[in-house]
């Protein structure tokens, strides 16, 4: 139990769970209202390495989940849950947790043979009968695990450029859209274009410019770690910032721009410079495409003024 007397106890925990979380540990809360049961669940789930947590009501279960992000799996067994029922807890849940980012498997009994399919129809990924068989246990809680880590990975290949590995234009669309539903008070989008790269592919070929673009996209990923940046398309990023100073934009571009231009490329027996122009608009209002076309009227005199520049 965390009380404002052991804060210092709970940030050292947070720490410490989400270096385990970046690990690929995941967090399974049990809520049971018997202590006896919730203790047989943690003792299976543990000798399989997972990071175990426990509720006695929902109430606390829900208390749980806004604290720890490394729970990506409830048990819940409504039998003798007080006050709150596990049905009430899975629609609670179901307001902030997605099916796909958390895994809910309900426990129920021959004796209440209607509640498995009430688990699922509210929202529950699976049920488990008691009494339960060890093996079977441990298999639906794989399987639901293995789920979930399957949608992560699609998800991710949906997001990101396959040659840079950075997120693509659909989902920098999304997400400053994302950002827009916020109403920001200012917004600035910067394109980025590398200076005649035709040139690179012309003079050392494909593989060199392939190789030149993932250098370029590891700078884009430093530089903008704290914006939203992707690969806009071939030889093209951009950067959304919002409710970022125009002083501050400027600043972290020029930034980009400059170790950019003064990095030296090497690519099996050539060496090379590169530098790129960035068209840069800021914006109160203005819709995503409305903010991409000036940004690239911008670009191009970048480009007309002598290239390797920020114009704004
Ligand atoms: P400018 O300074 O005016 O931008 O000149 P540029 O040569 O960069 O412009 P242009 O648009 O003519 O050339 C872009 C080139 O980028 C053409 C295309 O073949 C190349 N390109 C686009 N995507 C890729 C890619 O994934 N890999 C490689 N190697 N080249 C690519
Ligand atoms: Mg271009
Ligand atoms: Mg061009
Ligand atoms: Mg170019």
């Amino acid at each position: 139990y965390i009380t404002k007397e052991n804060t210092q106890v709970y940030e050292y925990l947070s720490r410490l769970l989400s270096r385990l979380e970046k690990n690929k540990k995941v967090g399974v809360l049990v809520v049971d209202a018997i202590r006896a049961r919730r203790a047989a669940m943690v003792s299976l789930l543990r000798r399989h390495n997972f990071i175990t947590f426990e509720a006695p009501d929902a109430e606390q279960a829900l208390n749980i989940m806004q604290r720890f992000s490394i729970i990506k799996l409830i048990l819940v067994d409504d039998d003798g849950l007080p006050k709150m029922n596990a049905i009430e807890l899975l629609s609670e849940l179901r307001q902030n947790f997605k099916k796909e980012d958390l895994a809910v498997i309900g426990l129920s009994n021959s004796k209440n043979s209607a509640l498995s399919a009430r688990y699922i129809k509210s929202g529950a990924n699976d049920y488990l009968l008691k009494p339960y068989h060890h093996e079977e246990f441990f298999c639906r809680i794989m399987q639901n695990v293995e789920y979930m880590e399957n949608i992560e990975l699609i998800r991710r290949a949906a997001d990101s450029d396959f040659l840079t590995g950075l997120p693509n234009r659909r989902y920098f669309f999304e997400k400053v859209q994302a950002s827009q539903s916020h109403k920001p008070v200012l917004q600035s989008l910067a394109i980025i274009d590398v200076d005649h790269f035709k040139q690179i592919n012309d003079s050392y070929g494909h593989d060199c410019g392939d190789y030149t673009l993932k250098e370029i996209a590891k700078l884009v990923a430093e530089h903008f770690a704290d914006y939203t940046a992707a690969r806009f398309g071939g030889e093209e990023f951009c950067v959304y910032f919002c409710n970022v100073e125009a002083a501050d934009v400027h600043k972290v571009l020029e930034d980009f721009r400059i170790s950019l231009a003064t990095q030296n490329y090497q690519f099996e027996q050539h060496s090379f410079n590169c530098s790129v122009s960035i068209g840069l608009t800021h914006q109160t209002k203005g819709d995503i495409s409305s903010m991409i076309r000036m940004a690239d009227e911008l670009l191009y005199k970048a480009k007309n003024n002598g290239r390797n520049q920020v114009v704004s």
